[in-house]
């Protein structure tokens, strides 16, 4: 049964999540509290991010990540805080994260739930205070509770997620995600420290005015993207790139837009990952009615072979998502 979502604007992130598991009457409660356990860790985060340049966590600490890219410190407060707080809260026996080569084991193993995250997406833009973004998506287990999660629990599929969602560290930190029943947004009211609703039921535009893509690369995209790119140009559309995914995603979702990153010389296969970016962006896309592709199948219909396989986005309305997919 679809959960009561005449919740009035304001209400608390905490009493939602309860009237959503009431729609579940067979729910325990355990992804309810994997749910708080995040928002927790993104207001620990957001304290980090607003306090960065007083407290010497900007900048790089002079390693790399499994990706190869420069870390910086607050990608490593993001990674530790999160993975913490979902290790205390007793929900997730396995975590997958952007900063860590290998699967997480959190020493709970009779956790139901595992995780895939993106502690601190858009990093780079730390030090000049532009937006950056948390990415996380959540599975059940497949591996039968109290054995030792296997790469099967984090390798399922899009379309096995039970929740996905994001946080943009932003003018405000806002707070969306999606279980499956739409998609809702929670505005971090700073003064109580409380998440409240503050976008009931989020619909993405069917189409819109802005296309969002790194234009410094567009000379090295494939013909079919440089001719899409011209449409959008003759049609005066508006190009607007962030360079912080949860950003560009967001400003799309509520505006109507397209987001863009296609195969380049740096990154020919792609550059975002799947599992902890690309999955659960296109999870909340379509639950707000819009559309995530890799130029041949929806995203959510991938199967994934690697925990940090990365591939092309085209994700955002839907009608600008099918006159792209026409062009291609
Ligand atoms: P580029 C940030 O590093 C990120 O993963 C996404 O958040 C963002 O959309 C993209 O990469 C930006 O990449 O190559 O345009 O700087």
């Amino acid at each position: 049964t679809q959960p009561d979502l005449a919740l009035p604007v304001g209400t608390t992130l905490d009493r939602f999540i309860l009237s959503e598991q009431s729609a579940f009457p067979f729910a325990t409660g355990e992804l309810s509290q994997l749910l708080r356990d995040i928002a927790l860790a993104s207001k620990i985060i957001n304290r980090e991010i607003n306090r960065a340049g007083l407290i010497d966590v900007t900048g790089a600490t002079g390693t790399d990540n499994v990706q190869g890219e420069s870390q910086q410190k607050l990608d490593v407060i993001a990674n530790i805080r999160f993975i913490r707080a979902l290790k205390n809260g007793g929900e997730v026996c396995a975590i997958i994260s952007e900063e860590e080569d290998d699967i997480i084991l959190t020493g709970n193993p009779n956790g139901k739930y595992v995780v895939a995250i993106d502690p601190l997406d858009g990093s780079s833009n730390i030090d000049v205070n532009v937006s950056i973004g948390t990415i996380f998506s959540i599975y059940r287990r497949v591996s039968p509770v109290g054995s030792v999660p296997t790469l099967a629990d984090l390798l399922q599929g899009g379309r096995q997620q039970v929740a996905a969602g994001y946080v943009l560290y932003g003018s405000s930190t806002i707070l969306v995600f999606t279980t499956g029943q739409g998609v809702n947004g929670f505005t971090l009211d700073q003064s109580l420290g409380e998440y409240i609703l503050s976008h009931t039921d989020i619909k993405q535009p069917r189409t819109g005015s802005i296309f969002s893509c790194n234009e410094g690369n567009v000379a090295e995209y494939p013909d079919k993207i440089q001719t899409y790119l011209n449409t959008c140009r003759q049609r005066r559309m508006t190009g607007r790139y962030i360079g912080s995914l949860v950003a560009d995603f967001h400003r799309n979702l509520i505006k109507g837009g397209i987001y863009l990153y296609p195969s380049t010389r740096k990154s020919p296969g792609g550059k975002l990952r799947l599992l902890y970016e690309c999955f659960p962006m296109a999870f909340i896309a379509e639950q707000a009615g819009g559309k995530a592709t890799d130029g041949r199948q929806a995203i959510l219909d991938i199967t994934p072979t690697d925990l940090h396989q990365r591939l092309v986005l085209y994700v955002g309305s839907p009608d600008l998502i099918d006159e792209l997919l026409t062009t291609i």
